[in-house]
């Protein structure tokens, strides 16, 4: 039922939560286009995002945004699907924070394709230079749609950040515990008046780019997709002019190795899953981990039902 892409954050969860749980009243957010999860957890009704989601004029943003581009003015939340874009966002929030609301400060959640937007490092520095009270989280799945990031991203990101004048922390980010650690840490400078920090995670996207992306469909079962992708291959490969053979050639072991690569993909296994790990530190309590998932399929059917019905109606 939602039109267009649909990035979601599955893999993310740990970065988000272990974040958002210090955001408070008077704190802004700064989000990229997997905004949803943020916005949720900052606690804006999920039925408003679901109807946003949906195109509908009584949705978050009048049906306008999209999932892309979600608002609460509320929560002081504000996403884009422009990449990089959370850079200067969260820079504003911030100047606003030092002038407005000493204490408060801003996050900007970007993955790491965006270190490589102009405006993203021109933040970086600005809020270096003015001693802003921002934390810039980089979500680093190791992929830019379909770009490996090691194919376009030169040098190290936390030394990058480090000289913009931004102290650059490593963080597990499949792990909640220890990004809540290292996001406090970086939040508690921040409110301190001691400037921005750069928190650097890695995670997965188990979805890859968007819901439904074709090339999945390969890393989860690259044997049985293979026949349908060696015929077309076969067909390119003796189709009469075009490259020379050597060209050819070379394209083909790259369109194989590509495919091989698939089975090592981080994707295929579940331990990169924070869900996972969280649900297994929970078995100590099984109890509560009972509670907890039966009372958030309660909610989720609670909203689904609220938003769908009034939708279809
Ligand atoms: C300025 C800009 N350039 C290009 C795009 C197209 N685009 C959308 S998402 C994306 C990849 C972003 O990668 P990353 O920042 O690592 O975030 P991820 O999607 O992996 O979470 C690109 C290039 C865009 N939306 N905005």
């Amino acid at each position: 039922m939602i039109s267009g892409e649909m990035h979601l954050g599955t893999g993310e969860e740990a970065i988000i939560a272990g974040v958002v749980a210090h955001v408070r009243e008077g704190d802004a957010m700064a989000l990229d286009h997997r905004g949803t999860a943020a916005l949720l957890m900052r606690g804006v009704d999920p039925v408003l995002i679901l109807r946003e989601l949906l195109g509908r004029p009584d949705g978050l943003c009048g049906g306008m945004g999209g999932h892309m581009h979600l608002f609460s003015k509320e929560h002081l939340a504000a996403s884009s699907g422009i990449v990089g874009a959370a850079g200067p966002t969260a820079a504003g929030f911030g100047l606003a924070a030092q002038y407005l609301h000493p204490g408060a400060f801003a996050v900007a959640f970007f993955g790491e394709g965006a270190m490589n937007q102009g405006m993203l490092m021109e933040s970086m520095n600005l809020a270096s230079a003015w001693n802003l009270p921002v934390v810039f989280v980089c979500k680093d799945d190791d992929w830019a749609i379909t770009t490996q990031s090691e194919r376009m991203t030169g040098g190290d990101l936390n030394e990058r950040a480090r000289g913009l004048g931004v102290p650059a922390v490593e963080v597990d980010g499949l792990d909640v515990i220890e990004v809540w650690e290292a996001s406090h840490a970086a939040i508690e400078r921040a409110r301190s008046g001691q400037g921005p920090t750069f928190l650097h995670a890695r995670c997965v996207h188990f979805e890859g780019h968007f819901l439904g992306l074709q090339l999945l469909r390969l890393v989860r079962d690259p044997l049985r997709e293979m026949p349908g992708i060696a015929l077309p291959l076969t067909r390119s490969f003796v189709h009469p002019g075009g490259a020379a053979v050597g060209d050819r050639v070379a394209g083909l072991k790259e369109v194989v190795a590509a495919v091989l690569s698939t089975l090592r993909d981080p994707r295929r296994d579940s331990t990169n899953d924070p869900v996972q790990r969280a649900r297994e530190t929970l078995l100590s309590d099984p109890g509560r981990l009972l509670e907890l998932e039966e009372r958030i399929e309660e909610e989720m059917d609670e909203v689904l039902a609220s938003a769908l019905a009034e939708a279809r109606s």
